[in-house]
Formats: C-alpha cells, sequence, structure tokens
C-alpha cells in the first residue's frame, strides 16, 4: 500500500511524540529519590474528590521571591496532588478559594483583623483557617511574615500529602525553636568530612557566576520543614571561606536561600586574623584582632545583610583556639560575639572540646571546660554541645552540660550524617534517638526539667534558642545516599520546629509523603522505622558500650584498635574489658564523672541496681558473671543483645523482599541491596566484638547465639573495603 506524504509526515510526528511521551514518562517516574518528600504524587480518588471542593482558585497576591516561591509550590503540589490545575486568582470570587499571605501582601488577610493572633505566633508562625470571607467559604493561611505564609502553604500541603481532612481547619503554628540550622562540614575541594552521600552541593568553583538549580530544591526541602539556618562549611574550617572572593560566592548561595527563610552562617577558623590578615597572633584579647574580625564581619554583612553568624570549633581536635594564645573560650566568644552584634549576628560556639590529659576521662571534659563559664557569655553567644558528652555514638546519655548551665543559651547538636551509624549504608531511623535525648530529665530544678525544656528556653528564659544538625545531604541523586535516610533530614526538621513531637507521627508523616499510602504497608515500615535505631545498638554497641569503631574512617567494628596516637581515640580506651569485666567505670571509684549530673540522675547512675542497663557499660565496670535484670549473666545478655541486632536485619529484610509489589522496583531494589550490606556488616560486628571481649570473658556464647565463621586474627585483618 502506498502512503502519501502527509500520511509519512504525520507517521513521523505520531511515533516522535510517542517517542517524547515515553522519554517525559520514564524522565518524570524515575524513582531516584530526588524528589524527596515533595513528591506531590497524585493522590487517591477518594481524596481528591474530598479536597477537590476546598481547592477551587489560589489567591496569592504578591510579587516579592517568597510570594513567588509560594505560589509556585502551591499551583505545582495541589495540580499534581490532584491531578487538575488550581487556578490562579486576584480576588476570593467563589468558594474553596485559597487566600494566602500576610496582612501587606493580602487586602483580605489584612481585612480579617489578625494582628494581634499573628503576633503572637511570632514572625514564623502562621494561621490555617476555615472560614468564609463575604459570601464565599475559604481558607486563609497567614502569617505576620511571607517566610511564615511559606510555612504555611507546606504545612497545607502536607496536610493533603498525609490523607488529612482540610474542610474545617483552626490551626496555630509557631516554631518553638529559633535556630532551626543544619551544618555542613563541606570542604572548599568539594569533599565532606563524615559525608556519605556524594560530593558537596556547593559547587564553589563555579560560584557565583553558576548557580546550581539544585540549590533551589535544597532550599524548598528545608523551608518545607521549618529549617531557617544553613553552616555552609566545615567546622575544621578553612580561612579561605572569608575572603573576599568567597564571600561573593556565599552571597549567591544566601540569594538563593534568602526567598525560603533560610540565612547563611560559616564556620569560622580562629587563626585566621594570622592566615588571612598578616597578623602575628590570634589571641583575642589584642585589640587588632578584635578590630580585623569587626572589619571582616562588617564586609560579610555588606555582601549579605542576613547573615546569620559564625560557628567555631576551637581548641579541638588540632583547631586553633583562644587558649592556643593562654586565653579562654569566653574570651574568645565575647570577642568574636562582638564582632557580629552590631548586625544582630550570633556566635555558635561548639562544646566539642576534649583534651588529651593523661588519666582524664573524655565524657567531663567539655564540663570541666566550659561550665565554669555559665552567665559569662555575650548575648549573642549560644553554646552548641552535641547530644550526648562523647561523640554521636548509637547510644549515649544526655551530655551533662544541659541543665548545667542555666545561665548560658544551649543548642542541641544532632549527627544527622551516620558516621556512627553505618553511614549511609544503615537503615536507622534516628528520630528515636533524638526523642530519647530530648525527653532526658535533667532535674536541673527538679523533676520535669527535660532537655527539650532546657532547649526550648522555658527552664532558663533562655533569649536565643536553636537546634544544630550535621547534614546527610550531597551530591548523590537522592540526596542521602540511602532512600530511608532522608527520613533523618526530615525528623531534624520537624524536632527543631518542635521538639516535642514523637517519632511515629514523624515516621507516618515522612512514609505517607515518600513511599506510599497504604495502610498496611506504611504500618510496616513505620514499624522498622521505629525499631530500627534500637536494632543497630544491639549490632554494634549494647548495654552502654561505646566507640568500638574501626580507627579513622569509624566504619565496623574494632574493639581490639589501640594504635590511635591520642588514647582517647582507641575503643580500648572506652570498653576497658579485662579478665573481670567490661565497661568504663565513671562513678565515685572511677573517673566520677558521674557527679556532672544533678540529682537524683547521679545516684541512679552511679548505682549498679539502679542505673538503667542500657547506659550500664557507660557508667560501670561490670564483672562478666554479674547478674542482669533478664537473670542472666552480663556475658550472656551482651551475646544476645548482638545476636538480638542480626536477627532484625535479617528479619527486615525479609519483611522488605515482601513489599516488592508495594514499592517502586527502583527505590526497593535500591534499599535491598542496601540492607544486604547492613545484614553483611550487623554479622560483622556480632562475630567481631564477641571473638574479641570472649578473649578475656573466656565464656562461651550462650544457647541460640550463632559461632563466629572467622578468627579474631582474620576479623583484625579485615579492612573497609574486605
Ligand atoms: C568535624 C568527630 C568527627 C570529626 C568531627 C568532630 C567534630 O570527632 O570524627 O570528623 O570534625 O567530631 O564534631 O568537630
Amino acid at each position: 500500500m502506498r502512503t502519501t506524504v502527509r500520511q509519512r509526515i504525520r507517521r513521523c510526528q505520531t511515533a516522535r511524540a510517542v517517542a517524547i511521551f515515553f522519554l517525559l514518562a520514564t524522565t518524570v517516574k524515575a524513582e531516584d529519590g530526588y524528589r524527596l518528600w515533595l513528591r506531590y504524587d497524585l493522590l487517591p480518588q477518594p481524596a481528591i474528590s474530598s479536597y477537590r471542593p476546598h481547592l477551587a482558585s489560589l489567591v496569592v497576591p504578591g510579587s516579592s521571591a517568597t510570594l513567588v516561591a509560594l505560589r509556585t509550590e502551591l499551583a505545582n503540589g495541589c495540580a499534581r496532588l490532584l491531578g487538575a490545575t488550581v487556578p490562579a486568582a486576584v480576588g476570593v470570587d467563589r468558594d474553596g478559594a485559597i487566600v494566602v499571605g500576610t496582612p501587606q501582601s493580602s487586602s483580605y488577610i489584612n481585612s480579617l483583623k489578625w494582628d494581634r493572633q499573628l503576633a503572637d505566633l511570632g514572625p514564623e508562625g502562621f494561621r490555617i483557617r476555615s472560614l468564609r470571607l463575604g459570601n464565599h467559604s475559604v481558607t486563609v493561611i497567614a502569617s505576620q511574615s511571607e517566610v511564615g505564609a511559606l510555612y504555611g502553604a507546606f504545612y497545607f500541603l502536607r496536610l493533603m500529602q498525609t490523607l488529612q481532612p482540610i474542610a474545617s481547619l483552626n490551626v496555630r503554628e509557631r516554631p518553638r525553636l529559633q535556630l532551626r540550622m543544619l551544618d555542613h562540614w563541606d570542604n572548599l575541594d568539594g569533599s565532606i568530612e563524615r559525608g556519605y552521600a556524594g560530593k558537596s552541593l556547593w559547587n564553589w568553583n563555579g560560584l557565583p557566576d553558576r548557580i546550581d538549580p539544585r540549590l533551589r530544591d535544597y532550599a524548598r526541602a528545608n523551608a518545607s520543614i521549618g529549617i531557617n539556618g544553613s553552616a555552609l562549611n566545615n567546622v575544621n574550617a578553612n580561612a579561605q571561606i572569608l575572603t573576599a572572593d568567597y564571600i561573593r560566592k556565599v552571597a549567591a548561595i544566601a540569594g538563593v536561600f534568602r526567598p525560603y527563610g533560610i540565612r547563611v552562617f560559616l564556620s569560622a577558623r580562629f587563626s585566621a586574623p594570622i592566615d588571612l590578615g598578616g597578623l602575628k597572633t590570634a589571641d583575642p584579647l589584642d585589640p587588632d584582632v578584635a578590630a580585623w574580625w569587626k572589619t571582616k564581619a562588617n564586609e560579610i554583612y555588606k555582601a549579605i545583610p542576613d547573615f546569620g553568624g559564625f560557628l567555631v570549633k576551637a581548641n579541638s581536635e588540632g583547631q586553633p583556639g583562644p587558649r592556643t594564645y593562654g586565653r579562654t573560650h569566653l574570651d574568645g566568644a565575647n570577642m568574636l560575639a562582638a564582632a557580629v552584634a552590631p548586625h544582630h549576628g550570633v556566635v555558635i560556639w561548639r562544646a566539642f572540646v576534649y583534651d588529651n590529659k593523661p588519666g582524664y576521662d573524655r565524657a567531663g571534659a567539655a564540663y570541666a571546660e566550659l561550665q565554669p563559664f555559665d552567665g559569662k557569655f555575650a548575648p549573642n553567644v549560644l553554646l552548641q554541645v552535641k547530644n550526648g558528652p562523647i561523640d554521636f555514638q548509637p547510644r549515649e546519655p544526655f551530655h551533662p552540660l544541659f541543665g548545667g548551665m542555666p545561665k548560658t543559651q544551649m543548642m542541641p547538636e544532632f549527627q544527622i550524617t551516620q558516621e556512627y551509624l553505618g553511614f549511609s549504608n544503615h537503615l536507622v531511623f534516628l528520630a528515636t534517638m533524638w526523642r530519647e535525648f530530648l525527653n532526658s530529665d535533667t532535674y536541673a530544678k527538679g523533676r520535669g526539667s527535660t532537655v527539650t525544656k532546657v532547649t526550648n528556653g522555658s527552664l532558663d528564659h533562655q533569649r536565643i534558642t536553636g537546634m544544630a544538625g550535621v547534614a546527610n545531604t550531597g551530591s548523590d541523586r537522592n540526596w542521602t545516599g540511602h532512600d530511608f535516610l532522608q527520613s533523618n533530614w526530615y525528623a531534624f526538621g520537624r524536632l527543631a520546629w518542635n521538639p516535642d513531637v514523637d517519632s511515629r507521627t514523624i515516621a507516618n508523616e515522612w512514609i505517607a509523603m515518600t513511599l506510599t499510602h497504604d495502610r498496611v504497608t506504611a504500618a510496616t515500615l513505620a514499624r522498622i522505622m521505629l525499631e530500627s535505631r534500637e536494632a543497630v545498638v544491639d549490632y554494634m554497641t549494647p548495654l552502654g558500650l561505646h566507640h568500638l569503631f574501626w580507627g579513622g574512617h569509624h566504619y565496623g567494628p574494632a574493639p581490639w584498635w589501640n594504635t590511635e596516637p591520642r588514647n582517647d581515640w582507641n575503643p580500648v580506651y572506652y570498653h576497658r574489658a579485662n579478665a573481670e569485666g567490661i565497661g568504663f567505670d565513671r562513678t565515685a571509684t572511677g573517673s566520677n564523672t558521674v557527679s556532672q549530673y544533678h540529682q537524683p540522675v547521679r545516684d541512679q547512675f552511679s548505682n549498679l541496681n539502679t542505673c538503667p542497663e542500657n547506659f550500664l557499660l557507660w557508667f560501670h565496670h561490670v564483672a562478666w558473671d554479674h547478674r542482669m535484670r533478664s537473670g542472666r549473666t552480663l556475658w550472656d545478655e551482651i551475646a544476645r543483645h548482638y545476636q538480638r541486632g542480626v536477627d532484625w536485619v535479617r528479619a527486615t529484610r525479609r519483611d522488605w523482599d515482601a513489599l516488592s509489589d508495594k514499592i517502586d522496583p527502583e527505590r526497593h531494589a535500591a534499599v535491598a541491596k542496601k540492607l544486604t550490606i547492613q545484614e553483611r556488616d550487623a554479622i560483622w560486628w556480632k562475630d567481631a566484638c564477641l571473638t574479641y571481649f570472649q578473649t578475656f570473658s573466656k565464656r562461651p556464647l550462650p544457647a541460640g547465639v550463632e559461632q563466629p565463621a572467622k578468627t579474631l586474627e582474620e576479623y583484625k585483618a579485615k579492612s573497609l573495603t574486605w
């Protein structure tokens, strides 16, 4: 049969259209994790039907960058969730309008006379109300500030993403903490210290001219969970970040973040006046040094008027600091604080300081060093304190500085990136760990003086509050290296907004937004996430053991390690296993750092009979045959914990495999692969630790605990690439 030219052209066009369609379909459907929890996939039909009448138009007047971002987010989000465009409108001319903005940007919101109510919620808080405007039923999302309205819009989208009703809303939300920050340990060469998801997101070489569009998506994701600060560079800081060249680059990043309410911070190297300024000293009490920092701060604020301030790691792990010049942390922090104070900036001084004196206990170092300065820091200084007294271990008791410095502004530091939790290979949901810490009762002012209350400022009337998380983001397409670990970024943001949110709520939200609306599947996933942290503690460091990690990279077990130049970088320093028993005696018969806690916490931890068993070997050196509450000996109990951890990973792999038809194939396969590694590692942890500790305990493994496959020498010879 002969075809006409016209027919051939049409066929070609059709073929091209089909090809483009498939190309688009595969691009759009690529389940590579890039979209995080902001996927906005089509909702189930019943939800669409119930939402549709309340989403008839978007009335978001204004042309500022924030309002444009807000309007775009709402329009895209609603259109994709509902599968139909929600038109933008200038006025409320129908039922179901969504009216968003501030009293300044929207005459409708102005007409509501909500000034007092909005003021009560603070500059970043918002109200969402279903009400009648004139003759129409509408939903109003309002805030004092445009960024607050943006937070409200994300909240509203989340309601739909998690299938909540929107017909009759009366929401009042405000962040409980002021500084909600991600700390990036990103180096200027693009590498990330303790980063397991690729390279740095900041393309320093291309900036300020070439701005990666991904920066905007980073900002969107953060704004969606209320994160409002980003410290861009490693706390092991390179002074170059403070040069004019880099300030221009930082200003370009700040320009992308600003509409989303995110301010940039920089880690400052304390010796910068020498490194960059050519001064002979960085002594904080030297007037030339103070003047150099003032000039530098002025220069930064000129380029970035909303610059947040400096984050400082001083006199810690080889970093320069005031003590290099015979001065104190107080001298250093207050000198820098004076430089940024005229611009309303803050100094975030890290409490991660420890010395290397013979016979000392690293867990008590920060308290000994900093507590005496309580009440003496300048009003714009915050002390950023890791959740536990050592270093982001799978389980630590709360840091005694919480509750120990009532006249100082305290800001917890979490590690979202999993330096000590299997990098981006292990599925660990960290909300439960952070919850445990926030719920801890310091007893600083009697019962109920929880870390949450220290953090949110309610216990000691703290003026500036905050929380920081060391980011787990990188250039990997899925941002965090493991699809599930996006949930930790999400969880951090949710807890920084409200440190009272419970872990289950966070898990459920994240699952609904990111993985599935199927109830049964979601329940399985939530259970896995909520159990995961305890499982990791079981197979890595049960019963209060800590820092058993391979030296340097901290991946995998090396309880035998004793070759680091500093004692307190060696696992043997922490577990102290010998023929009698195992554990670090931090009671009065040992280092007595337990005395840094208030009563009755101190007594509870000190007493072998009342010490919670999950902290037992943190505070006590315990005999191998010590009877645990279960009736088993300590040795048997340790062994059973390791086995339990391994069993959990095996069961989780089975659970995950069974969900292959419930999760898209791409992410299912990616997570399955990671779980294989996690199982291999859990077995490695169990076997290496038990084989090694057995050389001291000289006891057999109890029934039900699998025999290790290799010899201790083989575990010792293993490397990261084994
Ligand atoms: C940025 C631990 C990590 C270091 C990190 C340090 C810190 O020691 O291993 O990589 O340095 O903590 O928090 O300053």
